[in-house]
């Protein structure tokens, strides 16, 4: 095993990371799934060689993913997460008392497997609210008959499997998978790394042309590419930046004195965006 984890997002530069030992290597009819010990960030989960989470820096993206959608909603109740086999997003969706049922949908178990034994604070897998079924995300919100009041799409990055989920056919299927106040939250990487643009553009025309509201939001992720991660919230009736929202935050100190990184004022003060950053999505 090398003694340095590294991600090139750019000929060769890129991130590295320490490593003490490999804990896990699983090639499944998907993808290269690892875990690593690393010297600085707990264990980290590696997915053909990306980064998905490590267990010092999860939180920021969890919490982001979840509750900008969750406090956006007036009353969640049912919630589809597309991916997120670590259990870090539905650890966060679980924490809303309103929350009654979770459905997430992870094409690979070996990510499930993985997370069980190397990320045991990440998922809350006993939880019997949660419901994991092991399908394509794609074909599962094509065929969704009973809406969801928040789909959070908690995919991978936009090579192998998880392309799919950048496209505007996907997010038609998520509109229809909605209740009509309902609220979507994605991943859509870095807004460094130029590669990704144009699966960021056709995420963002895509809510653009399909939702009444839809944002681009911003969190800082130290080991994502660049350490600058987009998200974006599209919903079909509540404005994620309304004054009723930002009420509900205030009022649910139950929820966010526990948290890391959200609060009221960070769910705000994540959709300023910089101008390089906006003109990547301006049409
Ligand atoms: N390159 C990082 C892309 C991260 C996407 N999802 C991470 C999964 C964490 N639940």
């Amino acid at each position: 095993m090398p003694i340095q984890y590294n991600e090139f997002y750019n000929q060769r530069t890129g991130l590295t990371i320490g490593l003490n030992k490999l804990l896990f290597s699983v090639q499944s009819d998907y993808q290269l799934v690892e875990v690593f010990e690393t010297d600085t960030w707990g264990n980290l989960m590696t997915i053909d060689g990306m980064v998905m989470l490590s267990e010092k820096d999860e939180f920021v993206y969890h919490e982001m993913l979840s509750h900008v959608a969750l406090f956006t909603h007036p009353n969640p109740e049912r919630v589809l997460i597309i991916g997120g086999g670590d259990g870090g997003t539905a650890r966060e969706v679980l924490k809303h008392p309103s929350v009654k049922q979770v459905d997430m949908v992870e094409i690979d178990k070996t990510v499930v497997d993985a997370s069980k034994l190397h990320f045991p604070d990440v998922g809350d897998f006993s939880n019997p609210k949660l419901k994991v079924l092991y399908e394509d995300g794609i074909a599962f919100v094509k065929n969704v008959e009973t809406p969801y009041n928040v789909i959070i799409i908690d995919g991978s990055d936009p090579v192998g499997p998880a392309e799919g989920l950048f496209e505007k056919d996907f997010y038609q299927f998520c509109l229809h998978a909605l209740t009509e106040d309902g609220v979507l939250t994605a991943q859509t990487e870095s807004p460094w790394v130029e590669s990704y643009y144009p699966s960021m553009k056709k995420v963002f025309y895509a809510l653009e042309d399909l939702f009444p509201i839809s944002k681009m939001y911003l969190s800082f992720i130290p080991l994502y590419p660049a350490g600058m991660w987009s998200m974006a919230c599209a919903s079909k009736k509540i404005n994620p930046l309304s004054s009723e929202v930002s009420a509900k935050i205030k009022q649910s100190d139950r929820i966010t004195s526990h948290l890391k990184y959200y609060n009221a004022d960070v769910h705000s003060g994540s959709f300023a965006l910089p101008n390089f950053v906006q003109k990547i999505i301006q049409r």
